[in-house]
Parts: C-alpha cells; structure tokens; sequence
C-alpha cells in the first residue's frame, strides 16, 4: 500500500511512523509512507498557504492553489483510491472504516490546519472526510497518525501472528476479553483458574463469555 500524506508540519508526522510496527512495515516493503509538505507548493514568494476567509471573521484559511498544486503533482504519479481529508466534521473513523480503507492500493491523506480549507477543495478534489472523535485538535496531523496506525496494521505481513489483527476488539463489534502473563500470583491477586488450565475448549468459551460481558456493561451501543 502506498500512503501520501500533504501537511504544514511533516515533522508532527514523524515519530509515530519511524517507530516500532509503523517503522518495520515500512523496512519491509509492505507500507509505503511519503510525506509532502505543503508550503513547498506555494507559488507565493514569502510560501503562504493561508489566507483570511471571505465574509470576514477569526481564523485563517488554507488556499486551494498551494492544495491543488500539490495534489495534482502528485496525481500525476499515482492513482489515486481516495484522496482522504482528515477533518473534525468528517466521518467518525471506527474498525470498519480502517478494515475499508487496508484493502485500497494508493490513498492520498490532506491535513488541514488553522480555521479548515477553501470548500472548493472538498468539493472537486477530496473524495472521503475522515474525523477521530467528537473534539477538536489543532491540526489533521494526530487524527492521520492514528488513520494510518489503524490502517497498516491491518495490512497482511505487518503483524507477526497473523491472525492477532482479526481478534482486536470492534473486530467482530465486541470488546476483547482480559489478558494476563506471568506471575500467576502478584500480592495476592491472582490469574483466573481457568486460563492455567490447559483445556483449549474451555478458555475460549471463557474468553468469549467474558467478552461478551465487557461488551455488554462498557459500550451496550456495540451489541
Ligand atoms: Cl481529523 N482534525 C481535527 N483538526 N480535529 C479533529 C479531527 C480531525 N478528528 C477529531 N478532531
């Protein structure tokens, strides 16, 4: 899968790609990540990329020529799946969504930034509006770090045991039952009986009841 990103501030994209999974996926071929910085699209001599909205009132807006400029650069490489503004009135990213999006070939990312994009943008370019959760953050870049998180490890090959993915919770619409590890017994508090059993057939009946149990008194709205 390739994954291009447009932002203000790659640098805030950074980290959380350049680490652990993110990192390995990328090492091994399985993810491709390119982050493009928008100011380098401004054909502006001082790089703006934003400027006060029409009508008047707070906040600034960030141009369509220096957005368009870049997503037609970068068009004119890859075929684009979707074109994914990341925005707080977007659609509200959940397991489904991420399952939807694992399965595209190329997808290109916009990060907005300050008071949202010219409309125009939206209209004719962006093809999905994706948000993380009923809050507002400064900026796009958080909300794709986690887009993208929850996205490549899906990705086959990413995670080591292939079917771990399959068994997160909001897979199948259910919380994931609790885990233990060693020791057994920590000051008294012990691991339940049943998973040092060794019967097979008997935790997985445990793992599902206690799963449904979560399910049913943390989030009712799932079941
Ligand atoms: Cl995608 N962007 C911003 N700025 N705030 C958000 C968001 C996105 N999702 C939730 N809050």
């Amino acid at each position: 899968m390739q994954i291009d990103i447009i932002s203000l501030l790659p640098s805030l994209l950074e980290s959380p790609l350049n680490h652990s999974i993110l990192k390995r996926a990328q090492n091994k071929g399985l993810v491709n990540i390119n982050i493009h910085n928008l100011r380098d699209y401004s054909t502006h001599k001082q790089k703006q990329v934003d400027d006060y909205q029409y009508g008047g009132g707070a906040g600034m807006v960030l141009m369509i020529e220096p957005i368009v400029n870049c997503i037609e650069y970068l068009k004119a490489a890859t075929k684009y799946d979707d074109i994914i503004y990341m925005s707080p009135d977007g659609e509200l990213l959940n397991q489904n969504i991420s399952n939807e999006i694992s399965l595209k070939k190329n997808i290109l990312i916009l990060c907005g930034h300050y008071k949202g994009i010219d409309e125009r943008v939206r209209e004719h370019f962006i093809t999905r509006e994706v948000s993380i959760g009923d809050y507002v953050l400064t900026g796009g870049e958080l909300a794709a770090n986690v887009l993208i998180d929850s996205v490549a490890r899906l990705l086959p090959g990413v995670l080591n045991n292939e079917t771990s993915a399959l068994e997160d919770s909001f897979q199948d619409n259910m919380i994931s039952p609790p885990v233990y590890t060693r020791p057994s017994e920590f000051r008294g508090m012990k691991v339940p009986e049943i998973l040092l059993s060794g019967n097979e057939k008997l935790i997985q009946n445990w793992r599902t009841e206690q799963s449904i149990e979560r399910t049913k008194k943390r989030r009712p709205d799932l079941l």
